[in-house]
């Protein structure tokens, strides 16, 4: 169908739960099958504000809570031109967290999740604790109640094979729905 926009994926969860794995394979699964599918990631540490956010993450540097959360959400900010330009032309983005990571992480900060906690190398950067990491699932939790977005629960615990199958088929449905639903307003 032409001007069909494409479809706003995005994968949330908590530290290790295999989103950037899924992302890949999602995109590589969704170009085979012959849709146009890219990838992003938040935070991306490429840009200048990426770098300070890196930076922060490995404990090189110290930031006061309000400005990590601010550059946070500059850095989805600086994408957006990118993004509503994608999604206009066609393209289906498989996001690598996105603002829900934003609001679920700064939240943790004011108030055992042991399978992820077995995974590789969790536990190096900042926020990478269980407690912490406990606190930012429940306020995931919250934000699925917020039935305006297509919220769909993944269980992370199974194999990579079979959360990517899960995803992949739940992704050919959103991807379909879009292409009938005008672009709205993106949820920054
Ligand atoms: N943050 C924030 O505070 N505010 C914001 O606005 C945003 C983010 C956007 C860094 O994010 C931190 O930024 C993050 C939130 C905060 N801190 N925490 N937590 P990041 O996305 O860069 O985080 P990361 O360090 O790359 O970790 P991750 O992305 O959370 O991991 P993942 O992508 O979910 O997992 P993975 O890299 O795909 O897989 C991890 C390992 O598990 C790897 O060895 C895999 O092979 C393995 N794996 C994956 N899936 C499976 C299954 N199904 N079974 C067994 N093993 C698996
Ligand atoms: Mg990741």
């Amino acid at each position: 169908m032409a001007g069909r926009r494409g479809a706003l994926i995005v994968l949330e969860g908590v530290d290790r739960a295999g989103k950037t794995t899924q992302g890949r394979r999602l995109v590589a699964a969704l170009c085979a099958a012959g849709h146009r599918a890219e990838l992003l990631r938040f935070p991306e540490r490429s840009t200048e504000i990426g770098k300070l956010l890196s930076s922060y993450l490995a404990k090189k540097t110290e930031l006061e809570d309000h400005s990590v959360h601010l550059l946070f959400s500059a850095n989805r900010w600086e994408q957006v031109p990118l993004i509503k330009a994608k999604l206009s032309q066609g393209v289906t983005l498989v996001v690598d967290r996105y603002a829900f990571s934003g609001v679920a992480f700064t939240s943790a900060k004011e108030l055992q999740l042991v399978d992820a906690a077995t995974r590789g190398e969790f536990g190096h950067e900042r926020y990478e604790n269980g407690t912490f990491q406990e606190r930012a699932l429940l306020c995931f939790q919250q934000l699925m109640s917020d039935k305006t977005l297509n919220w769909k629960v993944v269980d992370a615990s199974k194999s990579i094979e079979d959360v990517h199958e899960e995803i992949r088929a739940l992704s050919e449905d959103v991807i379909l729905c879009a292409a009938q639903r005008p672009l709205g307003e993106l949820w920054k």
